[in-house]
């Protein structure tokens, strides 16, 4: 009767503690779909029980705002074998294809039930039965299939509920790939005392979204609870796509890994994630451009909606003015023009205008005319004049004019002009002047040749200088030998164009010039022309061989000019890239492959396109995010290269908002390891640098890092496996190591496996060794090293070379040994640090060859100079694949002395004598469980040593005794003290 009592209590408290305080979200997150809710239902519900009597029961109760809410109960605690089932209505799918189902429930503490034990159950079942249409009148339990158990987080007592503490439970549990068209839920309790206060059924989607201008419907996740829908999204209203916009629908109901963009039409800016039309005023005329801008000065808009200003009247603008230049005038005229004749040469000078019409292109031109006496009837003054520097676009306020005609008249105009000049011409914008040419002597004769050549004579003849400026009243000759001085020369002078010359010396080259002469005088005399006389009344014909001589001549000029622009490109190349150039000299040098650092280069992104290919995203396939890098998502998708067979491959991307340094960091890593090239390397694909996201594209491995991969197959592996992987990691860091690389955070975190098992040696970041590395601690010296990983040389003094890279090579084989534990421990870094600079090494993992322990000490040698190079070390791990006999001998073999570990002692420090269980606990800095030791009976070491053999590795108990062995002598740190004398058991102490 009393336990009669006790369940009716305990099933009204159930409720008692729902309406007391329990409180119900109303609202849904914004990415879950609800497909039925216990809650909303108005009524009963009405689900199918099973049987009808005695079991499930449907009670409607008060919420805490008094609405009414229906719920299910059951509590047949004391009879045994209950199979109470619970069928919900048919519930419709939509567009999901996996549904998850949350269930607010009470349970009933069984402990606080007296009298009910071994009937009494703390859980019940969730099943699951797909169906076209809702025809299943009953509930036909054996074709339900079960989703899961479901348990109490939270199971209450009375004195929960006298304190009102009690504590609704909410599981969530999810279904799918769901094909048909719908689902009902069933529930099977089979004993427990349950009250099922809410179930809600939903599946999940990512709401509409606005990312970059382009608009994402809403979208419900894929099937699977890694997979990732693809979604193109569409440019918003006024917007136009830059490049295809993508984002991913994760299964949590997230976008993801934003790809792409639009971009606002002219005359529209982008303003909360919309394009938003330009005011009055207001105008923009490029899609690039930032937002709207005020129109410029001397310019308007009437309209909303600008792309560009009209100018205000009187203003122009140039069909190469940008929009955003403001309007502007053709300049006033020149001032202050005057004249200086010559002969029959002008230098007109005057000052720059008042008013440049608010522009920088202001030039000037010249207008020449040529005027009758009377300074009427004017004409263009022709091709004959000459201006210098020249006549239209004078940049300077002064010119020279030559070759006028002499005694005429002449008028001259200077105009200012600018670039809207032709939108406006007009008087306004020139200065002009008239003068007279004065009296002038003839130009120069142009060309001279000669004929009838013979020993002593010659005749020479000319045509009229171009501009006599007058009659020509006299030629003048100047002649004399080519190798005699020019001041022992001859005159000949004539009225005609030509001229006998005679008592020439045979065979000899003489120079000549000619000169015209006028009323005015003299003209300047000809360029020199050379002729020879000859030894027979055979003529030479002079010009004949002048041509020769002037096609030789023009020949060498070619020719050495040639020469000249050669030697000015390479020295040019040469000085520009100085040290890009030294360091590929290097890496030319025959067998001799040099790493460059890429932060050698003045311009870092000139090493990205010289190391790195650039892949269109076009190419790409993302598919899942398989995790978080130190710069963004880390995902695994699919690279097609035109003409390649398609790749698996994992895409690191670079997260928005990231600064140009952080850009150059992120892509180094692509710039380092895209001159490796070596099947234990990561091997890159390419780059995306022109394009948001930036990624780095590298061949996908399917296992992960080895770390997490040890973790994962703990024991699973032969030691000939792992020395596979040794040997790998080994090969890859030996190819770094003759290209000179040094890696720095050698650890395997940074080593990928394939599905073949091949491990590659990856993380080539820059940045990471100072800052993002998450192992990286503080050294005294600034910036952050991987203390455990890194050797003592490069902790002190930053001396980082392959010698510590081979160090850290030591602890990735301990890693590889050990499968995955974390080097020394839970050790501080600080004690670490202490404990090997005073000479203690990692002792050997559990099961862990000799021969490999002692390799890993010889990578852990104090000077850097008597550790093996990685040569050396992938010729020791072959000869121990050849002959596996060799890694037989275990270190710390009770039959076998461990003189590894004794050799690395600290000297003249002699380890503690510890004889009993205390002092060794002591120690270990445990010595409050001094007392659980002696109370379970283990006052010696023997006893100690016993208890390692029987509680590893099957440990279950919570002794605390056990708890200690569990956390310090399973993990393979005794197997050295296990084995040893004391002083071997000091040597390994140090690790606890
Ligand atoms: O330990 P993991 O599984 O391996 O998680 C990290 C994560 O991305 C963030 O770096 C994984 N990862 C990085 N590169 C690759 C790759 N090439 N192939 C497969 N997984 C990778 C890494």
């Amino acid at each position: 009767m009393a336990l009669m009592a006790a369940i009716i209590y305990a099933l009204a408290s159930l409720f008692m503690g729902i309406c007391a305080g329990l409180t119900f979200p109303r609202n849904y997150p914004l990415n879950e779909v609800t497909l039925l809710d216990s809650r909303s239902v108005q009524g009963e519900l009405a689900w199918v029980a099973s049987p009808t009597e005695g079991g499930w029961e449907e009670v409607s109760i008060m919420d805490e705002k008094n609405i009414p809410i229906r719920t299910y109960q059951v509590c047949n605690v004391m009879e045994a074998s209950q199979n109470n089932w619970l069928r919900t209505h048919w519930i419709q799918r939509g567009p999901a294809q996996r549904v998850y189902i949350e269930i607010k429930f009470t349970l009933r503490d069984c402990n606080s039930l007296p009298g009910v034990i071994g009937t009494c159950k703390e859980t019940f079942n969730l099943y699951y039965l797909e169906s076209d249409s809702d025809n299943e009148r009953f509930l036909h339990e054996s074709r339900f299939a079960k989703i899961d158990t479901v348990a109490a987080d939270e199971s209450f007592t009375q004195v929960d509920i006298g304190d009102r503490i009690m504590k609704l439970n909410t599981e969530v549990r999810d279904v799918g790939v769901l094909s048909r068209a719908g689902f009902y839920l069933a529930f099977q309790d089979v004993g427990a005392c349950i009250a099922l206060v809410s179930v809600r059924v939903f599946y999940k989607k990512c709401p509409l979204a606005v990312r970059n201008l382009a608009q994402f419907p809403d979208t419900v996740t894929g099937a699977d609870t890694s997979s990732l829908v693809e979604v193109r999204g569409s440019c918003v209203n006024h917007s136009e796509e830059q490049e295809v916009p993508k984002m991913y629908c994760g299964s949590d109901g997230e976008w993801l890994v934003p790809i792409g963009n639009c971009l606002c039409n002219p005359g529209y800016e982008e303003r909360n994630e919309q394009c938003q039309v330009c005011k009055v005023g207001y105008y923009r005329s490029l899609s690039s451009d930032d937002g709207c801008r005020r129109c410029p000065l001397n310019s308007y808009s009437m309209k909303e909606g600008a792309t560009s200003c009209d100018c205000d009247k009187g203003y122009y603008r140039s069909e190469t003015d940008p929009a955003s230049m403001p309007c502007t005038r053709p300049p006033s005229a020149p001032r202050s023009l005057i004249s200086n004749v010559n002969e029959t040469s002008v230098l007109l000078e005057w000052s720059p205008p008042l008013s440049t019409g608010g522009r920088q292109d202001l030039t000037y031109n010249v207008v020449c005319k040529r005027c009758a006496r009377d300074g009427q009837r004017c004409v263009p003054c022709g091709e004959d004049v000459h201006y210098l520097p020249q006549r239209l676009s004078l940049r300077s306020t002064r010119v020279s004019v030559h070759q006028l005609q002499a005694h005429t008249n002449y008028t001259f105009q200077i105009w200012a002009v600018n670039g809207v000049s032709k939108q406006n011409p007009g008087p306004e914008q020139a200065v002009s002047v008239t003068l007279a040419t004065n009296q002038a002597a003839p130009s120069t004769v142009m060309s001279v040749e000669s004929k009838d050549i013979t020993r002593h004579t010659l005749t020479l003849f000319w045509q009229e200088p171009e501009k006599p400026n007058g009659v020509i009243l006299e030629y003048e000759v100047k002649y004399y030998e080519k190798d005699q001085n020019e001041r022992s020369y001859r005159i000949v002078k004539t009225t005609s164009r030509k001229a006998d010359i005679k008592d020439l010396t045979p065979l000899t080259s003489y120079v000549f010039h000619v000169r015209a002469r006028t009323a005015a005088g003299y003209g300047e005399f000809s360029a020199p022309f050379e002729f020879s006389t000859n030894t027979v009344a055979s003529r030479v014909v002079g010009v004949m061989s002048s041509a020769v001589l002037l096609l030789l001549v023009a020949s060498c000029v070619v020719v050495l000019l040639l020469i000249f622009i050669i030697a000015f490109i390479i020295t040019k190349r040469r000085s520009r890239y100085g040290k890009t150039k030294q360091a590929e000299e290097k890496r030319l040098q025959p067998g001799v492959r040099i790493y460059v650092d890429p932060f050698t280069y003045e311009d870092p992104n000139q090493a990205i396109r010289e190391f790195a290919k650039e892949i269109n995203t076009s190419s790409i396939k993302i598919e899942k995010v398989i995790g978080i890098g130190e710069f963004g998502e880390v995902c695994s998708g699919r690279l097609k290269l035109p003409g390649k067979r398609e790749i698996c491959v994992a895409i690191k991307t670079l997260k928005a908002g990231f600064t140009e340094q952080q850009r150059l960091d992120f892509l180094s890593e692509a710039s380092v390891v895209g001159q490796f090239d070596h099947p234990n390397i990561i091997h890159l694909e390419g780059v995306v640098t022109k394009c948001k996201p930036v990624m780095i594209i590298t061949e996908y491995m399917e296992n992960g890092s080895l770390d997490m991969f040890l973790r994962k197959n703990d024991g699973r592996f032969t030691v000939i496996q792992l020395v596979g992987v040794l040997r790998g990691v080994a090969s890859g860091m030996k190819y770094l190591s003759d290209m000179s690389y040094v890696h720095r955070d050698l650890a395997a975190r940074n080593i990928l496996v394939n599905s073949n098992l091949v491990c590659k040696v990856s993380d080539f970041g820059m940045s990471r060794v100072l800052e993002d590395e998450p192992e990286g601690a503080y050294t005294t010296r600034g910036g952050k090293i991987p203390i455990r990983w890194t050797a003592p040389e490069a902790i002190t003094y930053r001396k980082f070379t392959s010698a510590s890279d081979v160090w850290s090579y030591g602890v990735v084989m301990w890693e590889v040994m050990s499968y995955g534990e974390r080097p020394y421990w839970d050790m501080s870094n600080q004690d670490v640090i202490k404990a090997i600079e005073e000479g203690y090494r990692l002792p050997p993992p559990m099961e862990c060859p000799l021969a490999l322990h002692q390799l890993m000490l010889e990578c852990w040698m104090r000077e850097r100079a008597d550790r093996p190079k990685f040569s050396q070390i992938v010729n020791m791990l072959d000869k121990l694949i050849r002959n596996p006999a060799t890694l037989k001998r275990i270190a710390g073999d009770t039959s076998r002395p461990h003189p590894s570990t004794l050799h690395h002692a600290p000297s003249g420090s002699p380890a503690p004598s510890l004889g009993s269980a205390e002092e060794w606990l002591k120690v270990i800095g445990l010595k409050q469980y001094r007392d659980n030791f002696s109370a379970a009976g283990h006052c010696g070491l023997e006893s100690v040593i016993q208890i390692n053999q029987d509680v590893c590795p099957q440990w279950k108990g919570n002794d605390p005794v056990n708890i200690i062995f569990q956390r310090i002598v399973c993990l393979g740190r005794f197997s050295a003290f296990s084995t040893e004398t004391n002083r071997t058991f000091g040597a390994s102490v140090f690790v606890l």
